[in-house]
């Protein structure tokens, strides 16, 4: 049986830290859907559309993984694609309770889907999304930490070019 594994997030917008997830979890599983949600709690910078573009070009070249945008529940959408996993990525232990949380509740929905979590590489277990986004703002040099299109789309969201 094909291993399917979804890896759920905002991803506004991908970084490194999401893409070493992603690459490491498509070793490990067959194929790795990367599903785009719109967390409006977040005010999210990147449209979903713009967030699953910049992921696509960023994964283009690792052949088991596909980019989709997702709507509604994370266990509603797994089943609908018949995932085994779900594929979630650790980095301090800030970021424990909020995915206990989101587990607990996601096994209630469906226990039969489970829950993966890798820790980070520890290169990147300081690295966000919202703290990317933070210095952008500011034109800082985030080249280490995000794909170079990612990179380019935050100079061109902040006015820079
Ligand atoms: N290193 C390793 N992993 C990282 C790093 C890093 N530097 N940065 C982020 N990650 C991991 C995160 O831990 C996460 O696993 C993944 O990458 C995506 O991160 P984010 O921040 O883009 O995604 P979140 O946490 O905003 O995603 C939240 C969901 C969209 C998954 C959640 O809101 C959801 O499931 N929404 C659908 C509605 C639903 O089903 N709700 C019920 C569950 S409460």
């Amino acid at each position: 049986m094909t291993k399917l594994a979804i890896c759920p997030g905002s991803f506004d917008p991908v970084t490194y830290g999401h893409l070493d997830i992603i690459q490491r979890g498509a070793k490990i599983f067959d194929e790795v859907i990367v599903a785009v949600f719109n967390n409006q709690s977040k005010s999210p910078l990147f449209t979903v559309e713009e967030r699953v573009m910049l992921l696509e070009e960023s994964t283009k070249d690792i052949r088991n993984v596909r980019v989709d945008s997702c709507r509604g529940l994370l266990m509603d959408y797994a089943k609908s694609k018949n995932a085994q996993a779900v594929l979630r990525g650790l980095r301090a232990v800030t970021d424990f309770e909020y995915e206990m949380q989101i587990t607990s509740m996601n096994r209630k929905l469906n226990e039969e889907i489970e829950t993966f979590f890798m820790m980070t590489n520890n290169q990147y277990s300081f690295l966000s999304s919202s703290m990317v986004k933070e210095v952008a703002k500011y034109n800082a040099n985030v080249s280490d930490l995000v794909p170079s299109i990612v990179e380019n789309a935050l100079r061109k969201k902040f006015n820079y070019v």
